[in-house]
């Protein structure tokens, strides 16, 4: 069984919006589509919205991220424990700290993370430019020192604690895809696999996929979590979003890289499992139809196994 999550967070990016995001996706039909070829989902609602909150000289809305990554670690574990698969559909993607954290916890450090977005996310707080903590989760979930000091560093800790006691993330199970926009100082973290626009380009959808499928059996991973960053897309068929940067994956590239997803963890002798999806930074304020939703919702039926000519499922 599915569980549906939904992550109205939207306090730490550079634009509101997306806390929208999750009623979006629903209204756009994520839950009957998923069923609709075959698979049982259950939605479990919205976690509680937050307000904003910044303390003296912290990072900005600290402490309503702080509680709502702890909240979905939570309630990601809880679904591991029932046995069941989430998809945790945000809202910013700051909390997917929470959720790949439960993942850790649960499945061991053998569980890789494939992050389909156009930017890195692997800012610290001293590295960051913007201090927009949707650009620093990966550098959260692999428990990078703060590179500052004060208040800042204590939210930081704060932060790795409320990640709780499983394994961090190493760098080196991390894998990017359809990166064009990194910031300098995220470039030494990209220690995993980094499939950027470039490589896409020259490579292809298919040869990318391959590559991210050798790299995941050579590290040896038990399990994977992907989080697709809805930014990935191109902004001219996705515009819903906060962070649009141009080049992004068109329509088919999107669904050829799914259905492969679909495909690599079908194969009979594949060694890695799937621990769980997120879908994030959908903003339906800067979307005239809704057009992003609806692309993430078909993006999901290709990862589950829908094909032009019926379910594999
Ligand atoms: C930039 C920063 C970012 C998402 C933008 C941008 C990060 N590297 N992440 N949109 N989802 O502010 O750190
Ligand atoms: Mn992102
Ligand atoms: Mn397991
Ligand atoms: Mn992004």
């Amino acid at each position: 069984m599915i569980d549906v999550i939904g992550v109205p967070f939207d306090l730490c990016g550079s634009r509101p919006g997306c806390a929208l995001g999750p009623a979006a996706v629903r209204y756009a039909g994520l839950v009957e589509t998923l069923q609709g070829i075959g698979l049982e989902v259950r939605d479990c609602g919205d976690m509680p919205a937050m307000r904003p909150e910044t303390d003296e000289d912290g990072m900005r809305n600290f402490p309503p991220l702080l509680e709502t990554v702890r909240g979905l670690r939570k309630a990601v574990y809880k679904t591991y424990l029932e046995g069941n698969l989430p998809i945790v559909v945000g809202g910013e993607h700051t909390v997917v700290a929470g959720a790949v954290a439960a993942a850790l916890q649960f499945h061991g450090e053998d569980v890789a993370v494939l992050w389909i977005d156009a930017h890195a996310d692997a800012n610290t707080p001293g590295s960051s430019a913007s201090g927009n903590l949707h650009g620093m989760p990966i550098a959260a979930l692999a428990g990078l020192p703060s590179g500052t000091e004060g208040k800042v560093d204590e939210e930081w800790n704060a932060l790795q604690e409320a990640l709780g006691s499983g394994p961090r993330l190493s760098l080196n199970r991390t894998a990017w895809y359809a990166l064009r926009d990194v910031d300098p100082p995220e470039v030494p973290q990209l220690q995993g696999l980094a499939l950027t626009m470039h490589d896409i380009d020259r490579h292809g959808v298919v040869n990318t996929m391959h590559t991210l499928d050798r790299w995941l059996r050579t590290i040896g991973a038990s399990h994977l979590w992907i989080s697709f960053d809805v930014d990935a897309l191109d902004p001219i068929l996705a515009p819903g979003t906060g962070t649009a940067v141009r080049g992004g994956l068109t329509y088919r590239e999107a669904h050829l890289c799914a259905e492969l997803l679909f495909e690599m963890m079908a194969a009979s002798d594949c060694p890695y499992r799937l621990a769980g999806v997120d879908v994030v930074e959908t903003n339906p304020l800067v979307d005239a139809n809704n057009a992003t939703a609806v692309m993430v919702v078909e993006w999901f039926a290709s990862l589950f196994g829908k094909t032009i000519l019926g379910s594999r499922r």
